[in-house]
Order: structure tokens, then sequence, then C-alpha cells
């Protein structure tokens, strides 16, 4: 991208923008939830675009002046609807947690019954945390891994919902590296008349790129973010049965949001362009070859993987069962020497929130810069070699610079 305007206008924020890329471009990024977008992506979310005010939908607005807006809107819906086989999508979700407010919104009424997987052991805050609408406003029944495997118990999952018959039963998480069972989280829920909700955030991209079952064609809503896997813009969007069109399109506005972010929403578009393409594929095919590339190199070197491995873009690591370090001391060491994760509950942690057990990694943002099974081996050596000379500063300041060096071969979209 070129900043010329900004270096010109605002010379401090443009140091803090060349200051961003260099630190994206000299270090390893493992957080599960974020990537690199592309250039044109980047265009899109810069462009003139940002001008506009256009509340409402394509060819239904509250302002004037939206004939374009309108098309750059319809090309994101379609592009969606043919990346994900919707009947029914809504581009205008500012972000997750508003997608699924407004979700919560159309289907339910306040005091109603969600199941929904617990977030300490990798649910999302939406999906009911006391401190969020979620928990606020409803009435949350978790489900949760089961303790010997880690992995979701789908025979537990129907006890309690049969036994406690939620109006709406919540499938997805932000930290759980095994497949979902779409198919029965359906079949249960038909059992008791439940509406289906898939947050799909994490994985869209890894089933828009045909890798993990899409629950759109079955399930009643689908929400997700638009730029963890799908690789797009921050923001997110509603999938949904024609059915719950009308519903869901007044939840989101003037429910949830008034003007939507036209800029964002064409970047949407951009993102679901390249996503249709057969490249994006093997994309998503190689960021789940990664994860299992790492995990099985950590294990290796006597990192617990939580439930033994991933079946997806992430993986929960037991650090301090399997090294005595804890999450917010793995956090920091790494971000030390250049390598960015993040502290995560795992599965029955006897640790608190703000210094857990476990560390979360995914491969989203490494494989966008064409890194393969055989770097996982030097990125697993990287962390393992900080981790183990986390009191010794020398050594350290040594590691970032092996970290630097290994990853400016590896392009960042978007930088020159
Ligand atoms: N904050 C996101 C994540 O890191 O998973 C979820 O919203």
């Amino acid at each position: 991208m070129n900043y010329s305007g900004i270096q010109q206008q605002d010379p401090a924020l443009y140091e803090i923008i060349k200051r961003e890329e260099q630190r994206q471009k000299e270090g390893i990024e493992l957080i599960a939830s974020e990537n690199y977008v592309s250039k044109a992506v980047l265009e899109a979310m810069g462009s003139v675009l940002a001008n506009k005010y256009s509340e409402g939908y394509p060819g239904k607005r509250y302002y004037g002046g939206n004939e374009i807006i309108d098309q750059a809107e319809g090309l994101a819906i379609e592009r969606a609807k043919q990346l994900f086989d919707a009947e029914h999508v809504n581009v205008q979700p500012l972000s997750g947690s508003p997608a699924n407010l407004a979700v919560y919104m159309a289907l339910l009424n306040p005091g109603d019954k969600v199941l929904g997987f617990s977030l300490d052991q990798g649910g999302h805050l939406s999906h009911g945390h006391p401190l969020n609408f979620s928990g606020k406003l409803y009435t949350i029944i978790p489900y949760f891994a089961k303790k010997e495997t880690e992995i979701i118990d789908m025979d537990e999952v129907e006890e309690i919902a049969l036994r406690e018959k939620p109006k709406m039963i919540l499938a997805g998480f932000s930290a759980y590296s095994r497949n979902m069972d779409w198919k029965r989280f359906k079949e249960i829920a038909d059992k008791i008349g439940a509406f289906t909700f898939a947050d799909i955030a994490h994985i869209a991209g890894l089933i828009a790129g045909k890798q993990l079952e899409n629950p759109v064609p079955y399930f009643d809503v689908v929400s997700t973010t638009t730029h963890k896997t799908l690789r797009g813009p921050r923001g997110a969007m509603i999938m949904c049965k024609e059915k719950f069109a009308a519903l869901i399109d007044k939840a989101v506005f003037p429910g949830v949001q008034g003007g939507p972010h036209d800029h964002i929403n064409a970047a949407k578009a951009v993102a679901y362009g390249e996503a249709l393409k057969p490249e994006f594929q093997d994309y998503a095919a190689q960021i789940i070859k990664n994860a299992k590339a790492l995990a099985t190199a950590l294990q290796e070197k006597g990192y617990r993987i939580i439930s033994g491995g991933t079946d997806n873009h992430l993986m929960l690591v037991d650090m301090f069962g399997s090294k005595g370090i804890t999450g917010k001391e793995a956090e920091k060491t790494l971000e030390h020497v250049g390598i960015s994760i993040n502290k995560n509950m795992i599965p029955y942690d006897p640790r608190k929130p703000l210094d857990p057990s476990g560390v979360r990694l995914g491969t989203p943002a490494i494989t966008t810069r064409a890194m393969l099974e055989a770097e996982m081996q030097t990125v697993a050596d990287l962390m393992d070699q900080a981790l183990a000379s986390r009191n010794d500063e020398n050594k350290l300041a040594e590691i970032k610079q092996q970290v630097k060096e290994f990853s400016l071969n590896f392009p960042v979209p978007g930088i020159e």
C-alpha cells in the first residue's frame, strides 16, 4: 500500500503504520483468528465507498445516491450465497458479536433458553458469557467437552437438550480444534423444535475452501466473521433460510445497527471473489496440513495438545501441564521474540482466565505467507527454544533475530 497522503499530512501516524508493517513482516503470526488480507481487500477498505451512508438494504434505502453502493452490496451478497450455498445473506453486520446479537434478537425473546458451548472450554463470549449481552439477556445452558477426551460428546449434548428444551441450539467456538457434528446438532434440535444457529467465525474459510463440512444448507441461521480464515476485512455476515430472512434483516437494521460500512462490504465482496477461486481451496487445505504439522512438531517436543491434535486451523496447548509455564508467561516470552500467540483456557483448566494453563495457536496467517509443513518444524523449534530460554535475555535476543531472518523469507500481502 502507498501511504503517501498520510506520510505528508500526519507523520506521527505514518510512523506508527510503518512500524506495524515491520512488526508484521518480521514476526510469526500464530493468533488463530488473524490473517493478512490481499492488497485488493485493503484497497476496497481504503476506497471512496467509505464516504457513503446507506441505511436500509439494496433498493430500499433511507438515503439518496445509493445506486452504486447497492451494486457493491449486491456483489457481496451474491458471492456469499454462491460460496456457502446460502438461501439468504445479510452482509451488513459490523462484527461477530453484533451479528450474533442480531440472531438472538431475531429468533428469541429475552429470558429464552439457549444451549451454547461453554466459554472456558472453547465457546465465545457471545455464546453466553455472564458479562456479555447473551448471558445477561438469555438463559444460557452450557454444554462441555468430555473431560477424558476434551472433545464435545454429542450424546451428552442430546441429553442436556432433551432435559432443558432450549429454544435455540448454538454450535460454534473460538477455541476448539475438532470438527463440529452439524448433522447431529440439527437432529437434536429437531427432536425438541429448537432453532439451529451455527457460528462458523473461525472456520468459514475452511468451509468456503471445501475442507470442512458446511452447516449452511441445513442450519436455520449461520453467522461468521469475515476476517479470520475467510481472509476478508474485519466484519461479519449472517446467512439463513429464506423463511428467516425478514426477521434477520430487521434485527440487523434497525434492530442492532444504523448505517452499514459500505467500504467494508465492498471489501467483503473482494474477499469472497478470492475465496471462490480454486486456489483458495489449496490455501484452506494447506492451513489444516500446517496445523497438523505444527501440532505434531510440538508434541514431539513434549507439549500436550488438547484432545491429542487438530482437525482445523487451530490447537490448544497445555503449557502449564506439559512444561510448567503458564499461558501468560508463554505469551509474553514469545511476544518478546516476535511470535504472536494468545493465552487461553483449556478444558477443565485449574488456573484462571487471565493466567490460564494454555495457549491457542493457529496457522491461517502463516499459511497466507506461503509457509508449508517443513516451516512448521522451524516454527516449533523457535517457539521451544524461546520458552526454554525465557529467563535468558541474551538468548532471547538471538532467537528474535532468527525469527526475523526466517520471517523475511515469506512476503506479507499488501506490504511492499
Ligand atoms: N476474538 C476472536 C478470537 O480471537 O477468536 C473471537 O471473537
